[in-house]
């Protein structure tokens, strides 16, 4: 089951060879995606050599191969975490039994639900950074963009393995489904709203890959407790790769962070921006947008969907199988803050249906942790400024804070006070227009933008001046 079989049209470890109806129905589904990848891939970069790590295995150490390869001939593979030994459900009503290797008929729904909006998730990223591939501040940068967009693309594939696999006619559909619909397209926009906002400068991707692409930690880590085995191990291979995109994230706003820290001292008005940088006020804002705008992945704080995930195995908790003791979660309560009358009280609420929400409160603790280690930085260099994360109330659009406007601190506030302090506490369109206004690409082997500081090292074993992508 675990061969893993390189040289194939689709490289897997699923064992495509010995299934030719399903490799027959994927090798239909090939051509369709490549069309989708040169019509909304990154632009202008087919011919392109981009210095690119391919999985090619599944081991620990060795899964990656580093080389220069043309984005449009990417070796876009299926691979699971091999099955150790039989595993047992331990999420859930049927926690003890064997884990299922294919789906139960009353599961069928739910499960191909969570497979598609995941899945859903993973092209409209692409979409959403298309044009970005015009816009990176040094070659270093791009490539790490390439990266992630080509990774990307190899999540959809693992999920499509799935629904192919596992979904018969109604899988297959959902397949074609995932490659016709359009981050921010009107009439065909992707399943959540977070993968229709506009992501249209650097900024936004390096906030995009600290905070959404760890949205994508925290559910994958979720579904890689399922009581489904071939999705929770796709889930577990998923996530090697996820480490690369946090990273991004985490050290390129670092290096901007640190960037605009250092010109904001250099200026006699401590003003980033009038030395050519990003204002930090804007740091602060695109944080506040990226990060509010990620919390309503996670659904609503009160779910019976999410009761019912867990209660039939579907989804666990973060690290479920190492973290807690009880995983049937039948008893205790979850004290959540509900605004009655204008005023926040806590209510008690059935642990089964605030999943979501232990889910959204692991990943604020893992930003948390994030802030915190720009904070030391800014720190080691004498700077006063401190980055915060905004309340989990803030800026809300999904569940039981929506609709009702709050301040960063949590504070309840009328619409009139929100509107009025909009753009002092969201990225604005003048912070998006300045920001692209300085966007420039840097094209020149170990060259930077002005608003970004170089990285510490280069990546895959190479310098950091080295041609990371070449014509
Ligand atoms: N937008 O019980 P509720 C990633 C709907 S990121 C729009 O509150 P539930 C990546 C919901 O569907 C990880 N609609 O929530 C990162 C329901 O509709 P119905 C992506 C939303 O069902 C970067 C209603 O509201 N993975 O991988 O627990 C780059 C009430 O539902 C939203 C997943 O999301 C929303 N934000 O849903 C690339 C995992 N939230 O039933 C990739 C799979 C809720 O009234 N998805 N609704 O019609 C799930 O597990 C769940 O569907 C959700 C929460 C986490 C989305
Ligand atoms: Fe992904
Ligand atoms: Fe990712």
């Amino acid at each position: 089951m675990s061969t893993v079989d390189l040289h194939a049209k689709i490289p897997n470890n699923v064992g495509l060879a010995d299934d030719p109806k399903l490799r027959r129905a994927l090798e239909r589904w090939q051509p369709q995606y490549v069309d989708w990848w040169r019509e909304m891939g990154p632009a202008g970069l087919d011919t392109s050599e981009v210095y690119l790590r391919t999985a090619v295995s599944v081991e620990r150490g060795g899964w990656a191969n580093w080389d220069y390869v043309k984005m449009p001939e990417y070796r876009w593979g299926i691979f699971l975490t091999p099955q150790m030994q039989q595993s047992l459900i331990h999420v859930g009503d049927e926690t003890g039994r064997p884990s299922w290797e294919s789906v139960p008929g009353e599961h069928r729904n739910a499960l191909r639900r969570i497979i598609v909006t995941q899945a859903d998730t993973e092209p409209a990223s692409v979409e959403q950074q298309r044009l970005l591939s015009g816009l990176a501040p040094s070659l270093y940068d791009l490539r790490n963009l390439l990266q992630v967009n080509v990774e990307e693309g190899r999540h959809l594939w693992a999920m499509v393995y799935l629904l192919h696999k596992y979904f018969g006619k109604d899988g297959r559909e959902e397949a074609e489904g995932l490659l016709l619909r359009r981050a921010g397209d009107e009439d065909h926009p992707r399943i959540l709203r977070t993968f229709n906002s506009p992501c249209d400068h650097f900024l936004s991707f390096l906030c995009f890959t600290t905070f959404t692409d760890r949205d994508g930690k925290f559910q994958l880590a979720a579904l890689a407790e399922s009581a489904f085995d071939p999705l929770a191990r796709s889930c577990q291979f998923m996530l090697t790769e996820e480490a690369f995109h946090l990273f991004v994230g985490e050290t390129g706003m670092e290096r901007v962070i640190l960037r605009s820290a250092e010109l904001a001292k250099a200026d006699p008005n401590g003003d980033a921006q009038a030395q050519g940088g990003i204002g930090l006020d804007t740091l602060q804002r695109a944080v506040n947008y990226w990060f509010s705008n990620c919390l309503d992945l996670f659904g609503g704080e009160v779910s019976s969907n999410a009761a019912s995930y867990f209660a039939s195995g579907l989804k666990g908790r973060f690290r479920e199988g190492a973290r807690y003791a009880d995983h049937v979660a039948l008893e205790g309560m979850y004290p959540l803050e509900v605004v009655e009358d204008g005023k926040i009280v806590t209510r008690d609420i059935p642990l089964r249906r605030a999943m979501n929400e232990l889910l959204r409160d692991d990943y604020i603790a893992d930003c948390q942790k994030v802030v915190d280690r720009w904070n030391r930085r800014l720190q080691d260099i004498d700077s006063p400024f401190r980055l915060q994360l905004p309340h989990r109330r803030f800026h809300r659009h999904q569940g039981i804070y929506a609709g009702q406007c709050f301040d960063p601190a949590g504070n309840p506030i009328r619409e009139e006070t929100f509107e009025a302090n909009r753009d002092r506490w969201l990225l604005s369109a003048a912070d998006n227009e300045y920001i692209r206004s300085i966007s420039a690409p840097v094209r020149e082997p170990g060259k930077f933008a002005h608003w970004i500081n170089p990285p510490g090292k280069g990546v895959g074993g190479k310098p950091i001046d080295f041609e990371y992508v070449r014509n």
